[in-house]
């Protein structure tokens, strides 16, 4: 979505240009498919959105590049973190739709640019852990996916949240890189944890929109678990009665559970979890119980669900 806001000595086109040359303008534009685009340029931008206080850090935010140009997105390459950034050239993001069903009471598809009109849009600064240990700090844009849930109506079965990402083996190289993989990319949510205020739909990055690369236009961001939790492009929201199974539970189940919350004394199986390393100098700090997020969390587990 590239939206901007109009400075105040920018006119609107209409008085800067005679209002034949225009209309042909715009008939042009609506040919070339651009006139959805245009008129996007005139609503406001929600970013950057005023950052929440409540959500402070204990080490620096990460430079912007660094999160930018190391990323884990399978779809677009399984090996190479650091090439993802340009193999999401093709991949098309405006516009976008999300599918949400299963056990709602309003089940519907809802088109992003409606749901950020009326979503209310904030920054946060959140520590992100990756399983294979690295990690960084950054600002997200984005609004509690509670918000969301609200509007759609869980029935009272509904004890779980399945998200979906897109499946565009054509705009994602790694999707016939990797052809093993049971694509697309899902993963779930305990509805506790779905609702926890912490969970968010994350739209923005370092006051901006989202990059293809960090999971545009839409991915949810749940900052207690390790990254894989917080899936990316997100297009279909299902609620269910039953624990769901997840991408990488189904990849290797005994390295990758269900629940996967950050735990410095729980080693994945073929290493440590006691220790971190910050991108991009790879500074080497301790790992915090639940990523650091124990007062807003810990009280959704008994202890034992890692
Ligand atoms: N669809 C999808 N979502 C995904 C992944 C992926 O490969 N595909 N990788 C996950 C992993 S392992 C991590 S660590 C984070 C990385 O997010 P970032 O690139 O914004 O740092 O995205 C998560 N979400
Ligand atoms: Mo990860």
């Amino acid at each position: 979505m590239q939206i901007r806001v109009r400075k105040g000595w920018e006119i609107p086109e209409r008085e800067a240009t005679p209002e034949p040359v225009y209309w042909n303008r715009r008939q042009w534009l609506r040919a070339a498919g651009l006139v959805g685009v245009v008129s996007g340029s005139l609503a406001a931008s929600p970013y950057p959105a005023r950052r929440n206080p409540e959500f402070t850090l204990d080490r620096p935010v990460t430079e912007e590049w660094a999160a930018t140009s190391y990323n884990n997105f399978y779809e677009f390459d399984p090996e190479d973190k650091t090439a993802v950034k340009k193999k999401v050239a093709a991949f098309q993001i405006h516009p976008w739709r999300i599918e949400i069903r299963g056990l709602v009471n309003r089940p519907q598809v809802l088109d992003l640019d409606d749901l950020l009109r009326r979503m209310p849009l904030e920054e946060r600064l959140y520590r992100f852990r990756c399983v294979e240990a690295w990690s960084m700090a950054v600002p997200w844009t984005g609004f509690p996916l509670a918000a969301l849930i609200r509007e759609v109506d869980p029935k009272p079965e509904a004890k779980y949240v399945r998200f979906v990402t897109a499946n565009r083996p054509r705009e994602m190289p790694g999707m016939s890189q990797a052809p093993w993989y049971p694509w697309p990319y899902f993963e779930a949510l305990r509805m506790d944890e779905a609702l926890n205020p912490l969970t968010i739909l994350a739209t923005g990055l370092y006051g901006k929109p989202l990059p293809k690369q960090n999971g545009a236009p839409v991915r949810l961001v749940v900052p207690w678990k390790y990254g894989f939790k917080s899936i990316k492009s997100i297009v279909r929201i299902e609620f269910v009665s039953k624990q769901p199974a997840t991408f990488w539970s189904r990849v290797a189940p005994h390295e990758y559970g269900f629940y996967s919350n950050v735990n410095p004394n729980r080693p994945h199986p073929r290493w440590s979890q006691a220790f971190e390393r910050l991108i991009p100098t790879m500074e080497r700090r301790p790992t915090l119980l639940y990523n650091g997020y124990e007062k807003w969390v810990a009280h959704l587990y008994k202890g034992d669900e890692f």
